[in-house]
């Protein structure tokens, strides 16, 4: 069942999923692709962790994180990036017109206003009402799973069997100002070797970055193991680090290999993968290290 093309995403995001597929069947490159599925979330103003909509910092900013890798290698992304909607886009920009890999806060912005995005006031009223009422207790707790939808991570390989991935998120809500998580961050939150596999992460990105969970999928890949039990083991790093606080965190990931064959993993219940080989995404549950 090694079909191409073949996209997937975490959590439920099959219209995204299928927007990156039919990408895909119109020739396109899977870099194309994983840009189109990720632009559709970021656009979509009811979901509250990504683009435009997204649940803001304790100080009430919306800012951006998101990266994108191409087959070659290319690699792009924005951090703490506020008031454009696409920051998908604007990575690929930075990956694609720049001679850099990453832009952040206001150097980004400005980039995009160059490269003629528009600015725009990113905090809906449904996200600042929900800032308004966690200020009346202001604790921070991470949110283990947010309604089955969160940050966009997506790879998708192309007829020729060429892989590409990006990810999208607001980040953590209520995170400090200033704060980056894993997502703009290549090896952790995203990695794509064209000769190997990609990997992506959602969650709790300082648990992703302290064991850049991207690249060490890929790399277990490289000596054999199943996108599976890459995942597995990515998972396993991270719980059974002495102390590790796991419990109370959840961090998943999604994996392709070179063949088209997939696997996904999560510390915690409740984490969901679509993926799409044919005109309707599926969705499923993934297997957790915690029963
Ligand atoms: C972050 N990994 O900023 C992102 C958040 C996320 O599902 O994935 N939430 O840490």
């Amino acid at each position: 069942n090694h079909t191409k093309p073949l996209v997937i995403a975490t959590w439920n995001v099959n219209l995204e999923a299928e927007k990156a597929f039919q990408t895909l069947q119109a020739g396109k490159s899977a870099v194309d692709a994983v840009e189109e599925g990720c632009k559709l979330a970021e656009a979509n103003i009811d979901n509250i962790t990504v683009g435009k909509g997204g649940l803001p910092d304790r100080d009430g900013h919306v800012t951006l994180d998101s990266s994108i890798m191409d087959s070659h290698g290319n690699c792009g992304s924005v951090v703490y990036m506020q008031n454009v909607t696409h920051a998908v886009s604007v990575a690929r920009m930075v990956m694609e017109k720049t001679p850099h890999v990453m832009l952040a806060g206001k150097g980004a912005e400005q980039f995009a206003y160059e490269m003629g995005f528009k600015k725009e006031d990113l905090l809906t009223e449904k996200a600042k009402k929900a800032w308004d009422e966690w200020k009346v207790k202001s604790q921070y707790e991470p949110i283990i799973n947010i309604e089955n939808h969160d940050t966009i991570g997506m790879l998708a390989m192309d007829a020729n069997g060429d892989i590409a991935g990006a990810c999208t998120t607001s980040g953590l809500a209520y995170k400090m100002n200033g704060r980056v998580g894993d997502s703009p961050i290549i090896g952790s939150g995203l990695f794509v070797d064209n000769e190997i596999g990609a990997a992506v992460a959602t969650g709790l990105g300082e648990e992703v970055m302290k064991t850049v969970g991207s690249f060490l999928i890929v790399e277990l890949m490289r000596q054999g193991k199943t996108p599976q039990e890459a995942c597995e083991e990515a998972v396993r790093r991270i719980v059974t680090k002495p102390g590790s606080n796991y419990k109370n965190f959840q961090v998943g990931y999604i994996a392709m290999n070179k063949k088209g064959e997939t696997g996904y993993y999560s510390i915690h219940k409740g984490f969901w993968m679509t993926k799409c080989t044919s005109e309707k995404a599926n969705n499923s549950e993934s297997e957790a290290f915690i029963k």
